[in-house]
């Protein structure tokens, strides 16, 4: 193992050094690096706990919850209650905001995840996530309200998620790039092995459900037929596809290897603002893509610059290589 391959801990204090990251911050992001090692540990013991299998309740998306995703729920408010700045949590699984404060303060942090990201995977043995985002309050609050809450992306000033795949990693930015850990057996560690990832400006894969093609509007078609249509098509190129329906999942691999990631917003999911969630899956991903040197946008608007309405607000996303993500936004420019 190389000296590179510094802990989490360390590497947080180096950054303390370089980018003077508060204290705060680095006992919150280790508090959460311990939530992601619980939740590896319940997913990978979970066939023998019987925790692999669903409840029967629906959250306030309308899903039916598993077990794991109310299980990491709790391991996520636990974890993020102990930090004393921490005014507010937003989960993607509770409906109401959970205010750890009455009269937050200045600087206090705002805390938004997806506890457990494709739990539908979970089944099939397949990999899910954990997603997180930090924003630091302006202004102090002389009372608590959900409109506190409705922060743009452009205001977190940390944002990552943890994937359980055949390996644990986290994956981080603190607004000075994007880092990669893994977790490592037998010490517990996360220890950076991906330093400074970095998104490819140019791709030949994409990443989207083409089962909803009938409920794509035309710009869509266009972008996904073209892709498809090869060689002897307009773009002259082969491509390829990868849908793993964990949106954490597909965007590590465009992390690692480029990529375009779409969820566009349909006719069937227009009533309800598209399928992916603004908060605490397309700010934080966003976010980390941004900071890796790719983009990411609704097809006509940066995604970080949206003002949000509601804290489970719906968004349509399309997040990786900088050059397709220009190219879907004209097509949308281009039909308007
Ligand atoms: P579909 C998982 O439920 C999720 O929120 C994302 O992680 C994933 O990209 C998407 O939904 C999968 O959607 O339509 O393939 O089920």
């Amino acid at each position: 193992m190389s000296e590179a391959q510094v802990t989490f801990r360390q590497f947080l204090l180096n950054n303390r050094r370089a980018h003077g990251t508060d204290k705060d911050l680095i006992f919150l992001l280790e508090d959460i690096a311990t939530a992601c090692r619980i939740i590896s540990h319940r997913i990978r013991s979970g066939a023998f706990a019987g925790t692999l299998g669903a409840t029967k309740d629906v959250n306030v998306q309308g899903e039916t919850q598993k077990q794991l995703d109310v299980i990491a729920n709790e391991v996520f408010v636990k974890h993020c209650s102990n930090c004393g700045r921490v005014a507010a949590l937003v989960s993607e699984e509770v409906d109401e905001i959970i205010w750890l404060k009455d009269r937050p303060a200045a600087g206090d942090y705002l805390v938004y995840f997806d506890p457990l990201d494709g739990s539908s995977n979970l089944d099939v043995n397949l990999s899910v996530g954990s997603i997180f985002s930090v924003v630091a309050l302006e202004d102090a609050l002389e009372r608590t309200s959900d409109e506190a809450v409705l922060q743009k992306g452009s205001r977190q000033i940390c944002a990552g998620y943890a994937i359980y795949g055949p390996s644990t990693s986290l994956v981080i930015t603190t607004g000075s790039g994007v880092d990669g850990f893994t977790h490592q057996q037998g010490t517990g560690e996360f220890r950076l092995t991906f330093p400074d990832m970095r998104i490819p400006e140019t791709t030949r894969e994409f990443a989207i459900n083409a089962s909803r093609y009938h409920h794509w509007d035309a710009s869509m078609r266009r972008y996904v037929d073209e892709c498809l249509s090869g060689e002897n098509g307009p773009r002259a190129q082969s491509h390829n596809m990868r849908w793993t329906a964990s949106m954490v999942a597909d965007i590590h691999r465009i992390l690692t290897r480029g990529g375009v990631f779409i969820y566009p917003v349909d006719r069937e999911n227009a009533s309800m603002g598209g399928k992916l969630r603004l908060m605490y899956e397309a700010n934080p991903l966003g976010m980390v893509v941004e900071q890796a040197g790719g983009m990411a946008s609704t097809g006509t608007d940066r995604i970080l610059d949206l003002p949000p309405q509601s804290h489970h607000q719906r968004v349509a996303v399309v997040m990786g290589s900088s050059d397709e993500v220009r190219r879907i936004n004209r097509y949308y420019q281009e039909a308007q």
